[in-house]
């Protein structure tokens, strides 16, 4: 845990956010400004500063990935698809220095991203 770390704190309920989904490693909620119909953060409660701070055989990525599955099946997305993105670092617009997939569905994605 880090101590200033945003997503941190709303593990701690220091930032009362609403948990889609919850378990051990897990949290996930609504993004605070959503970028389509359904825009949903999965974060893992350890503090990583990013996806570069995942050592091998830590199978946090692939746990994110089946919650993913499992909110999307639950939100009824599973069908019509949806985008699970990391943003690592400057160039990829990591704002919040704590590992977290976006999930965004709801609506046709563009591509490429901007
Ligand atoms: P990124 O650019 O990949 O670091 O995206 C971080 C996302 O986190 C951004 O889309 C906005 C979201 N976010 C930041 N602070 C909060 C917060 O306090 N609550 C919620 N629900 N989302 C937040």
């Amino acid at each position: 845990m880090s101590q200033d770390c945003i997503f941190c704190k709303i593990v701690r309920k220091e930032i009362p956010t609403e948990f889609i989904y919850e378990d051990d490693l897990v949290v996930a909620f609504n993004d605070i400004n959503p970028q389509a119909p359904v825009h949903v953060i999965i974060i893992p409660k350890e503090h990583y500063e990013s996806i570069l701070s995942v050592s091998a055989g830590d199978d946090i990525i692939g746990h994110i990935h089946l919650v993913a599955n499992r909110i999307v099946l639950k939100l009824g997305i599973a069908k019509t698809g949806f985008r699970l993105v990391n943003n690592t670092g400057r160039d990829g617009n990591q704002t919040v220095p704590h590992l977290h997939y976006h999930l965004l569905g709801g609506r046709e994605l563009l591509w490429p991203p901007g």
